[in-house]
C-alpha cells in the first residue's frame, strides 16, 4: 500500500480547486510510493469550508490556519491564499516542520520571499511554487530540446501574457474574488499575477536575467473597495512590458496585460537559437512550432509538434498516442513530481528559493518602471 502524504489546504478559489482534483487524480495516473490524502481545508468561512471539503473529499474543516499547520496529522500543508497571506502561512508551517506547496508568486516582494527561503531551508522542509505551466508537455519538450542544445545559442526570448478580464471600469477591487486588482492583497498586478510565469518559464529554460528596463501603466486609477463599499485608488499594475539582458548574452521582450481585448489567457513564448527556433501558445497548449535551419532547404519550415506521444513528457501516464491532456493535468504533474521528490527526500523545482529568482525579477521590474531606469538584478 502507498504511504500516505496528509494533505492540508488553506484556501479554496480557483488555485484550491486546481489544486485538489490534482491530489484526486494523481494516484489513478501515476505509480508513486507516496499518495495524497485530503486531510484538511481551511477557509474563515466554517460553511464555505465544509461545503468545499464535501465537494472534493477532504476529512474535515479548519477555519484558523494556525491551528490547521499545528495539527499532526497533517504533513504538508498548500497555501492557496491571497498573497499577502504566503509568509506568515509558510513561516509557521516550516517551525512546525511542514512540507509546504505554495501558489506563485512566492511572496509579496523580495524581504518576504528572503524570509520564506531561509525559513523552509532552516527547518529542512520540502517545498516546491505551483508554477504549473512547466509542466505543460510541450513546455517541458522545449526544456528538453533547449537543454540538448538543439537551438545551439540563444538570440532572443519573447513572451506575452495577454488577457481582458479588468476593462469595466465598474468591476470593483478586492473580496474573494477580485483581490488580485487589489494591491494590499497580491502585491502587485500583472507582474506578480501573469509575468511572473513567463519569468519562471524563461529562467527554467534560458537561464537567469540580469538586468530590466520596464514600464507599467494603470488605465483605471480608482475602483470601489468590495470590503470597504468606498471608491479607493487602484494600486495594481494594469500592464506591464519590459526588456531585459538574459545571463547566457540574449535579449528579452516581456508584455503582460488585462487589457488585450479578446484574449483570455494568452500565454506565449518564442526562443530564437543560431540553429533553431521554439514557440508555444497556451491556447493551443499541446503544440510546439519548431523550426530547424539544418533541414535541407527545400523542406526547411515551421513545423507544429504535436506534442501528445508516448516518449513525450508526461504523456505516457495518460491516453494513448494523439489523445490531448490540458492545463488541469499541469497540477497532476506537479503533484507527481513533488511526491516523487517527497519519495527521495527531495524538494521539487521550482523550490522557494528558484521562485525567489523570479521574484527578484519582479521587483525589479516594478522599480525599474516606477524610476524609468535599468536596474540590476
Ligand atoms: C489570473 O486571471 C490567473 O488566474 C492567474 O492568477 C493564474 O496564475 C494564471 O495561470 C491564469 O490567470
Amino acid at each position: 500500500m502507498a504511504k500516505q502524504l496528509r494533505i492540508g489546504m488553506v484556501g479554496y478559489g480557483f488555485m484550491g480547486r486546481t489544486h485538489s482534483n490534482a491530489y484526486r487524480r494523481v494516484p489513478n495516473f501515476f505509480n508513486l510510493e507516496y499518495t495524497p490524502v485530503l486531510k484538511a481545508v481551511c477557509a474563515r468561512d466554517a460553511e464555505k469550508a465544509k461545503a468545499f471539503a464535501d465537494q472534493w473529499g477532504y476529512e474535515s474543516i479548519e477555519s484558523d490556519w494556525r491551528k490547521l499547520v499545528e495539527r499532526s496529522d497533517i504533513d504538508a500543508i498548500d497555501i492557496c491564499t491571497p498573497n499577502n497571506l504566503h509568509k506568515d502561512i509558510a513561516l509557521a508551517a516550516a517551525a512546525n516542520g511542514k512540507m509546504i506547496l505554495c501558489e506563485k508568486p512566492l511572496s509579496m516582494n523580495v524581504a518576504e520571499g528572503e524570509e520564506m527561503c531561509e525559513a523552509v531551508e532552516k527547518a529542512k522542509v520540502l517545498n516546491t511554487v505551483w508554477y504549473n505551466y512547466r509542466r505543460v508537455p510541450a513546455v517541458t519538450y522545449a526544456k528538453q530540446l533547449i537543454d540538448e542544445g538543439k537551438l545551439g545559442r540563444i538570440f532572443h526570448y519573447r513572451a506575452n501574457f495577454l488577457q481582458d478580464w479588468t476593462i469595466s471600469a465598474d468591476l470593483p477591487q478586492g473580496g474573494a474574488a477580485l483581490w488580485r486588482l487589489d494591491a494590499a492583497a497580491a502585491g502587485s498586478g500583472v507582474t506578480g499575477d501573469l509575468l511572473a510565469h513567463c519569468i519562471d518559464t524563461a529562467i527554467w529554460l534560458n537561464g537567469g536575467i540580469s538586468t530590466v528596463n520596464a514600464m507599467t501603466e494603470t488605465f483605471v486609477k480608482e475602483r470601489k473597495h468590495t470590503l470597504t463599499g468606498k471608491v479607493e485608488k487602484v494600486g495594481i499594475d494594469d500592464a506591464c512590458a519590459f526588456l531585459c539582458r538574459f545571463d547566457n548574452g540574449s535579449l528579452g521582450l516581456f508584455e503582460s496585460t488585462r487589457y488585450a481585448r479578446g484574449h483570455k489567457a494568452l500565454y506565449t513564448f518564442e526562443i530564437n537559437g543560431e540553429h533553431a527556433s521554439i514557440k508555444w501558445d497556451l491556447h493551443d497548449l499541446h503544440r510546439l512550432q519548431w523550426f530547424d535551419h539544418r533541414t535541407p532547404g527545400p523542406l526547411r519550415a515551421w513545423s507544429s509538434i504535436h506534442v501528445t506521444d508516448g516518449d513525450h513528457p508526461y504523456m505516457d501516464h495518460w491516453w494513448v498516442p494523439g489523445l490531448q491532456i490540458g492545463y488541469e493535468h499541469t497540477f497532476v504533474h506537479q503533484v507527481a513530481d513533488f511526491l516523487e521528490g517527497v519519495a527521495k527526500g527531495e524538494s521539487t523545482g521550482p523550490t522557494f528559493r528558484d521562485a525567489l529568482e523570479t521574484q527578484k525579477v519582479c521587483d525589479a521590474v516594478l522599480n525599474s518602471a516606477k524610476e524609468m531606469a535599468w536596474k540590476n538584478i
